[in-house]
């Protein structure tokens, strides 16, 4: 405690108020963050979620939409996928077209009978709500200022602003389930962190809109104007991307011209039976694959958007996030009931193995699919050729069914 207060200016070491002593602190309460304190939770492991933004505003996040089985089978043991298992829509295979020509992937027939399932992550991320508050589980939302302190000791420390006043939680470990943007990934030295990162030279503009889905299942097509993607979240709620340029501005793009554009990438048939509507949500969102290494330091552990972000085209975002979750809460189980530390000390190298294939699939995928400005002809010809290959080989399929609805635990 004595390291922790070191770093605490002395003005703010007499306001510190020690919130409360818990296992591990949590910081983020996005899909990673909460499921991983839901697991703990049924565990008997003490854990305090950290949340920056108030409960409606991740609420209002409109994100992913397909969940690998590992994940549904994950929200199953932790008991919060009664919703799900009543609403969710199997998909046993997709469409991809490239140009105008289609091929379907059976996922079921090409992985012995996986699939996926269609679920907003915004309805995972209500579900794990619904759960944690029923367990009274501590979620504290609106913090300011939070930062990580005595990572390298055995009590690490999070200090955070609520209401105005400086607060701290001490731990024995801390979770970082902050995303992208969040502090936990800067915790980690520079001299030991090593990031990876490709960007993409475009965007996704995503609509939301109250119209039935053009199909019963997901059309994904690459065209010489750009990608397209045709998913939805229920019979009666579609969701539909365009691949845009990054410096677009989603003013910039009315209902009319959206559905204009893609209509104009999608093959005739899937064109033809589009209904059209006003939308109920639109925005842009940029592509990057990114990874961290490593994914813990002494008593960090970083899970989800923290440490990896892929391009959504493999649909691995969210699915990423609840395989760290699933590798970590084991990890910290077997800590604290066993008394076991190789889980957590083998932690970052078991799921940086899985990442990086996610990341891998997702950037074929994105280079698959996507118009890349400064592709030349022969570029072209490859992408042609690959989609020609994926036609003709039932190898081919397979490795893309397998990936998609996600490699083993
Ligand atoms: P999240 O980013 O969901 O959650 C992190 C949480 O930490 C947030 O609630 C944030 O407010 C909080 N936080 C950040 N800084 C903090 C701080 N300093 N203090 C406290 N809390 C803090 N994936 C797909 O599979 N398909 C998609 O179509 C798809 N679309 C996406 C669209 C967008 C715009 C974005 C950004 C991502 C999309 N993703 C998609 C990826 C997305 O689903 C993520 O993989 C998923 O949200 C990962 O969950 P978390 O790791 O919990 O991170
Ligand atoms: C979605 O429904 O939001 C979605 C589906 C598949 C993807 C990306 C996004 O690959």
């Amino acid at each position: 405690r004595a390291a922790s207060f070191r770093l605490l200016s002395r003005a703010a070491q007499s306001r510190a108020t020690i919130l409360v002593k818990t296992q591990v602190a949590i910081i983020g309460g996005g899909p990673a963050g909460l499921l991983l304190s839901r697991l703990l939770h049924l565990n008997g492991i003490d854990n305090v979620v950290l949340e920056r933004r108030p409960r409606e505003y991740v609420l209002s996040r409109i994100r992913a939409g397909v969940l690998e089985q590992g994940l549904v089978e994950l929200l199953h043991e932790a008991d919060v996928d009664k919703r799900l298992q009543a609403e969710g829509e199997v998909h046993a295979g997709f469409d991809i077209a490239f140009h105008g020509d289609v091929c379907h992937i059976d996922l079921a027939e090409l992985t012995g009978g996986r699939n996926v399932v269609v679920y907003g992550q915004t309805e995972v991320t209500r579900d794990l709500y619904e759960a944690l508050d029923a367990a009274e589980a501590k979620v504290i939302h609106e913090v300011d200022n939070v930062a990580l302190h005595a990572l390298d000791t055995d009590n690490p420390t999070v200090t955070f602003d609520l209401n105005g006043q400086k607060q701290q939680i001490s731990a024995v470990f801390v979770a970082g389930c902050d995303g992208f943007h969040g502090p936990s990934r800067q915790a980690i030295p520079t001299s030991i962190r090593k990031d990876y990162e490709l960007t993409y030279p475009f965007g996704w503009l995503g609509m939301l809109s109250e119209t039935p889905p053009v199909g019963v299942e997901l059309v994904y097509a690459g065209h010489e104007s750009g990608f397209a993607l045709c998913s939805m979240r229920s019979r009666m709620l579609s969701r539909y991307y365009v691949q845009c340029p990054i410096d677009d501005d989603v003013a910039d793009w009315s209902d009319d011209r959206f559905w204009d554009e893609l209509k104009s990438r999608l093959p005739t048939n899937v064109a033809g039976a589009l209904v059209t509507g006003p939308s109920i949500e639109k925005s842009i969102a940029p592509l990057r694959s990114f990874v961290c290494e490593p994914m813990s330091w002494n008593r960090l552990f970083l899970a989800g958007d923290a440490a990896h972000i892929v391009p959504p085209t493999g649909a691995k975002g969210l699915n990423l996030a609840a395989s760290d979750v699933y590798y970590l809460s084991r990890a910290f189980i077997d800590y604290f009931d066993r008394d076991n530390e190789s889980p957590l000390e083998e932690y970052s190298g078991t799921a940086l193995a899985r990442v990086w294939k996610a990341e891998r699939f997702s950037w074929w995928m994105t280079r698959l699919l996507h118009l890349f400005p400064d592709q030349n002809n022969f570029e072209q010809n490859l992408q042609a050729a690959e989609f020609d290959y994926l036609q003709g080989s039932l190898a081919a399929k397979a490795t893309l069914a397998e990936n998609y609805v996600g490699l083993e635990y």
